[in-house]
């Protein structure tokens, strides 16, 4: 296995238009790779740290300047020579020489662009694409895509109170099938909302973002989008929710003030959550409660986790303890992994491994603030958790991820296989 040559950062540009990472790592045998962080807005309060200049003067103090000269003047020393072969041991170097619990010396989205890059590295220098380097011969299984095609929340300036409204094809024979049914749907909602003289302008994640009336007519409207499409809701085309509630969590109680719904308590919106899997074709609610709302969660998996996969995000920020805490309470019934979250490749896969030994599914997930790099593609194959949360079907950050998913279909051929594997996907199962 090849040795790393050098390695450097530089300082580009996330869909949001804030500065983010881009590592390079060039090897010995002449690889050059590089990897891409993303960058979130409703960020879990538990997250690894995400370095930024502070500089007032440059990009309202986004900047990361000092996270770029940090990699090459002291990282980048202390990495060469190194085997790319071994990434846990690359991964551990790494979270050693920042040394802090929450990564804040050098920062999670510094660890992130090397390790990542170096395991694009050490799979290009194999010869494998990625998700077989990553996750070995058995890697085949292509993820059921959750479209986000109607943002709320931290992700547009709407009277939408939830964040992300997402579609899920779960009636779709194939991963390029599944993409199809999304995107008529999509197309679908745009014509809903001009013939109802709604703004189809998008949001952070490529999602329509108009001013509706209420919370519930976003789902009210994507239903009959997939209707309009001309597929069966639930049967064919399910819907998943991210309200985000962290977001909207004030002074102990959930307040719905862009909708203008009032303040519920935590009970209260886990029982609308309930009269919404009543009437609607749901089959996710990931964030349906804020962060530190542990038991208001596991109560609420008590109630709908038999009916429904729970994902928590924010409350477990893709770290193995507050996952395993979560594990042993049954606090929800799936996790979401965010590789920036924790901030190394290793430790994400630790994560995994958790959520697969309970019996939990796991969403492998972008974040709002993308870039063109389609690691998470390949990672998604790689982990073989079958679901993955990318965003809308457009704007170029998040069909970039799709369009590699097509590539590495293709690429498998008959080999590939689609969607959660049996046993994990039975809460995750068509509408009745
Ligand atoms: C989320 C993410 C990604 P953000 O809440 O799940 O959709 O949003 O990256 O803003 O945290
Ligand atoms: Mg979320």
């Amino acid at each position: 296995m090849s040795e790393i040559r050098t390695v450097r950062a530089l300082e580009i540009l996330d869909s949001r238009g804030n500065p983010t990472l881009r590592a390079f790592v060039e090897l010995k045998d002449g690889t050059r790779v590089s990897a891409s962080v993303p960058s979130g807005a409703s960020t879990g309060s538990r997250e690894a740290f995400e370095k930024r200049d502070r500089d007032p003067e440059r990009y309202e103090g986004k900047g990361v300047r000092t996270v770029v000269a940090e990699i090459n003047d002291y990282l980048a020393p202390r990495m060469a020579g190194l085997p790319v072969g071994n990434q846990a041991a690359v991964d551990q170097l790494l979270i050693d020489l920042d040394g802090t619990p929450n990564k804040e010396r050098l920062g999670a989205n510094a660890l992130l662009a090397l390790s990542m890059a170096v395991a694009r590295a050490g799979a290009a220098s194999a010869g494998l694409p990625l998700y077989a380097y990553l996750g070995g011969e058995s890697a085949r299984r292509l993820p059921m895509p959750m479209m986000n095609i109607l943002n709320g929340g931290r992700h547009a300036d709407n009277s939408v109170d939830f964040q992300e409204f997402m579609i899920v094809p779960v009636g779709a024979p194939s991963f390029g099938e599944a993409l199809r049914y999304g995107v008529e749907t999509f197309h679908a909602l745009k014509a809903l909302l001009k013939e109802r003289g709604y703004s189809t302008a998008v949001g952070d994640e490529g999602g329509f973002a108009p001013d509706l009336r209420s919370n519930e007519e976003a789902v009210e409207v994507i239903v009959q989008a997939i209707e309009k499409a001309g597929y069966a809701p639930g049967k064919e085309v399910a819907i998943a929710l991210d309200p985000a509630a962290s977001s909207f969590w004030e002074g102990g109680s959930y307040h719905l003030s862009r909708s203008r719904q009032g303040r519920k308590s935590s009970e209260e919106l886990t029982a609308l959550y309930r009269s919404w899997i009543d009437s609607y074709p749901i089959v996710s609610l990931e964030d349906g409660l804020a962060e530190d709302d542990w038991e208001g969660f596991r109560v609420q998996t008590e109630l709908i986790g038999d009916r429904i996969q729970i994902v928590g995000d924010d409350i477990y920020c893709t770290d193995p303890v507050l996952i395993e805490k979560g594990i042993s309470q049954k606090t929800t019934n799936a996790a979401l992994i965010k590789l920036n979250q924790i901030g190394t490749v290793t430790e994400t896969i630790q994560a995994i491994d958790l959520c697969r030994e309970a019996g939990w599914s796991f969403v492998v997930s972008h974040r709002s603030g993308e870039t063109e790099d389609t690691f998470l593609a390949d990672f998604a194959v790689a982990m073989g958790g079958g679901q993955i949360k990318t965003g809308s079907v457009c704007r170029s950050e998040r069909t970039s991820k799709y369009n590699r998913l097509l590539e590495i279909e293709a690429e498998l051929g008959a080999r590939a296989v689609f969607g959660p594997p049996a046993g994990s996907s039975k809460r995750h199962r068509r509408h009745p």
